[in-house]
């Protein structure tokens, strides 16, 4: 590579499609309480607390669930012609977009990346009233901000590759003795994780998070499931991971997109910040506590779409999936009295 990558602040927002608005709003406004920009006919603008640029969640109508983009916010306009540079020298198919051509957000570049997800880079949005502390207005389970995005990719080396060309460093992963990478965490703001690469079938999306300040509010939005008697909505967690330390809940939305929220992952900001291996047969890697991860977690993911909206075919993982292997908490089954999980100086 000649061109010089873009320089990304940080995950900025996520378009899904969903079948019916109405179901949607229901779960994103009235449940998780997210803040409507603007809403039209087809369309959901969604923002958390914290959050001043226009969106961070668009919900837009259409014939059957998938992602339509993720979107990266970069620090300078100059930044865009950097992305169109980069990404035509990788050979993936760019589109220029002009301000505007997603409501709120300004001048920005829509590539096919080498994963084969859809996705955009802008650095002008319009700004919106940041609600911090309108607390007349939080609920009990009060989101902050966007997150992560969770991608599903068969082959997490070459995709972790990838993203550290574009800058990106790993805070943590999941491996086996022989090399073989499961899973890694990604970031360009100085927390865990902007992006996870889990190793599946793919192009899809695992999920996307939304932070939440305090643990309480992940309870609470537990209780509210199960008041409206949707326990089902729930898919895993709570609990605490291993992998970052945060809070979590995982929740699947009408549609069955996955959304997690999340909270107390901790700071990787500095230069020398360390980074953790997990070895794949830890039962504390994917929660702390043991808990079983149902197979759901493992095998369900989003379809993402191509630029012109038709949906992109996937590729079946060929390496070992975590899944195959006698694992703890997974649910699959344990490997009890096994306390060597330790893979090269990690925990
Ligand atoms: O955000 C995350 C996750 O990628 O959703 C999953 C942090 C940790 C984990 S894990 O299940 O590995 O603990
Ligand atoms: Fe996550």
């Amino acid at each position: 590579m000649t061109a010089a990558p873009p320089d990304v602040l940080r995950c900025a927002y996520a378009e899904l499609v969903v079948t019916d608005l109405a179901a949607s709003r229901a779960f994103y406004v009235d449940v998780l309480g997210l803040v409507v920009t603007h809403e039209d006919a087809q369309t959901l603008y969604l923002r958390a607390f914290e959050e001043y640029l226009h969106h961070s969640l668009i919900l837009r109508t259409g014939p059957a669930p998938a992602l339509a983009v993720l979107a990266y916010r970069v620090r300078n306009a100059t930044d865009l012609d950097l992305a169109q540079a980069y990404y035509r020298e990788l050979g993936c198919p760019v589109e220029r977009r002009p301000a505007g051509a997603t409501r709120g957000i300004g001048d920005a570049v829509r590539v096919i990346d080498p994963l084969g997800f859809p996705v955009e880079f802008f650095h002008d949005a319009e700004h919106v009233e940041r609600f911090t502390q309108r607390y007349d207005l939080h609920g009990a389970g009060a989101l902050s901000r966007l997150d992560h995005f969770n991608l599903d990719t068969p082959d997490v080396a070459a995709a972790r590759t990838y993203y550290q060309g574009l800058g990106f460093r790993v805070s943590e992963d999941i491996q086996d003795a022989d090399g073989t990478l499961y899973a890694a965490w990604m970031f360009r703001k100085p927390t865990v994780h902007d992006v996870a690469l889990t190793g599946g079938d793919g192009p899809r999306l695992h999920h996307i998070a939304f932070a939440s300040h305090e643990r309480h509010q992940i309870l609470h939005i537990c209780d509210h499931l199960g008041a409206l008697r949707q326990p089902a909505t729930i898919e895993r967690g709570p609990g605490r991971h291993g992998v970052s330390n945060a809070f979590y809940l995982y929740l699947r939305d009408p549609d069955g997109h996955r959304i997690e929220i999340y909270t107390h992952d901790y700071y990787t900001g500095d230069p020398d910040n360390p980074v953790i291996t997990w070895d794949v047969h830890n039962p504390q890697r994917r929660d702390w506590w043991g808990n079983p991860v149902v197979p759901s977690w493992y095998t369900d993911a989003s379809a993402v779409l191509g630029l012109s909206g038709s949906v992109t075919p996937v590729v079946t993982r060929a390496q070992p999936q975590e899944t195959d292997i006698t694992i703890g908490a997974d649910g699959f089954s344990c490997t009890p009295g096994n306390t060597e999980f330790k893979l090269g100086e990690q925990v």
